[in-house]
């Protein structure tokens, strides 16, 4: 059996030592890991960062060391912070054997400045974009977008938060202690082999997306988070290859809902679940106020393009538990000694001007195909993973926007749900299966699942002229096999 008693004693030790206020040696909780919280990079004082991307080894469990990726570190990244209104002057070195780019996902910033296929890092260079932050307060995410190798970068560790903060956001009042009562959770599915990190592979990853039957959250098995007994925000993060997490509490207490990928919402809302497909954020406000332990859990994953299930065809790793509902995170709230003054959520969080649907200029269809070929599409010359009946291709312009326009986009996807990402650019839900947009798809958003048709009312304030804008399905082994297009705006 494996010791799960302690994560220190592996490469991930170097999260846990940053996790400063919080004190690793008083947490029991019985074969536990205490939550590991990013170092925080704050680029505010120096308006810079800078980023290596480097390879290394974890044990997520003691004395079973696997190969990773990350930036900083030996997996996943530093919580970057940023703030409305500041150029941030950014160094990427990578310091990989293979190409590598480090796509700002959420940020409104011109194509050439995205991090996607187009930015591509060789081993030993270093990429010196210059970021205009000129967006709301949101909680956003950095990852790997080298074609073809997006998928095994970021299972491999090649993920990161990334937060923009700004002056209304500040006055506020929600918890804002960062690793304390304002956590980062990057919440992702690994399957492991003898407590070592492995990769499946073959035609059920190419058709499902890589799933494992180990969640983790900031690369910890089994974690638990010590937070104090009040009010916590929790900035959820799928960094997930592909499965889409439905989360709620063991003890279905109700929790509010208070940002997407764009930013916070108008008002919070009041949830006992939310759901969380790879690329998505959710930032929650939950009330630890009554003392009481409570786990985060995620229902059975339920997103398969076979009938009958995953669990029917077996798995590239030999494993067929990878859709079981699990446990995903323990919350301990502990005496915060300090009794905070304003524990209240706020009514109103945000005031934004939505795009006006009756400006839209043009109409443009996706259809985010499978297709039977899809059954054969291992990889390259499979074909069944397109949009629109074409594989995605770096030398094609599928789609010209005008700078400034307002369109709607209506995407649907086949035989099952696939999490729509469209880059530099924030969209809100029209409709949804010909309807009204489900609770879940308000606000400013920036990656949303479809299956049934969604119309999606889109604004193109970003140029992306020298370089390309990319949409794809954020099952990031769809997108590598093929269902990725690019557009311009110009
Ligand atoms: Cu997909």
């Amino acid at each position: 059996m494996l010791d799960r008693r302690s994560l220190l004693a592996g490469g991930a030790a170097l999260f846990a030592t940053a996790a400063c206020s919080r004190s690793t040696s008083s947490l029991g909780g019985g074969g536990a890991n205490p939550l590991p919280i990013p170092p925080l990079l704050d680029a505010q004082p120096g308006r810079s960062f800078a980023l290596q991307v480097q390879s290394g080894t974890t044990s997520f469990y003691p004395g079973r060391p696997s190969d990773t990726l990350g930036y900083n570190g030996s997996y996943l990244g530093p919580t970057i912070r940023v703030r409305r209104g500041d150029d941030v002057a950014v160094a990427v070195t990578n310091r990989l054997k293979a190409d590598t780019t480090v796509h700002w996902h959420g940020l409104l910033i011109p194509g050439e400045l995205d991090g996607g296929p187009h930015q591509i890092i060789a081993p030993g260079a270093t990429w010196r974009p210059t970021l205009p932050i000129r967006q709301p307060a949101a909680t956003l995410l950095y990852h790997s977008h080298v074609h073809g190798l997006t998928a095994e970068q970021v299972y491999s560790g090649l993920a990161g938060a990334l937060l923009v903060t700004d002056d209304e956001e500040q006055g506020l009042g929600l918890p804002s202690e960062y690793g304390v009562d304002d956590l980062p959770l990057l919440i992702q599915d690994r399957q492991f082999e003898n407590g070592r990190l492995v990769m499946p592979g073959g035609m059920m990853v190419a058709m499902q997306g890589r799933r494992g039957d180990t969640t983790l959250v900031n690369g910890a098995v089994n974690p638990l988070a010590a937070v104090p007994n009040r009010l916590v925000r929790l900035r959820l993060v799928n960094a997930s290859n592909a499965r889409i997490y439905e989360l709620s509490f063991s003890d279905q207490r109700s929790f509010y809902w208070i940002g997407t990928e764009g930013g916070l919402l108008e008002r919070a809302v009041a949830l006992e679940s939310i759901t969380l497909a790879p690329g998505q954020r959710g930032e929650l406000l939950v009330d630890f106020t009554d003392g009481r332990p409570a786990s985060l859990v995620t229902a059975a994953d339920t997103n398969s393009a076979m009938m009958g299930g995953m669990g029917m065809m077996g798995r590239g790793a030999g494993r067929t538990d990878a859709a079981a509902p699990a446990t995903v995170l323990r919350f301990e709230p502990r005496p915060s000694g300090q009794a905070r003054a304003s524990g209240a959520v706020p009514t109103l969080l945000a005031s934004r001007t939505r795009p006006d649907a009756s400006k839209a200029v043009r109409r443009r269809r996706l259809i985010l195909n499978m297709g039977m070929g899809g059954m054969m599409g291992s990889g390259n010359g499979g074909g069944g993973l397109t949009i629109n009946g074409k594989p995605f291709d770096i030398n094609r312009i599928d789609e010209t926007v005008k700078l400034g326009s307002t369109e709607i986009w209506e995407v649907s996807g086949e035989m099952m749900r696939h999490p729509i990402h469209i880059h530099g650019v924030h969209f809100d839900v029209l409709t949804r299966g010909g309807g009204q947009p489900d609770v879940l798809d308000q606000g400013p958003r920036d990656t949303v699942v479809v299956k049934e048709p969604v119309e999606l009312l889109i604004r193109f304030d970003q140029p992306a002229k020298s370089a390309p804008f990319m949409y794809h399905c954020h099952i990031l082994e769809h997108e590598d096999n093929g269902m990725m297009g690019q557009f311009s705006v110009a």
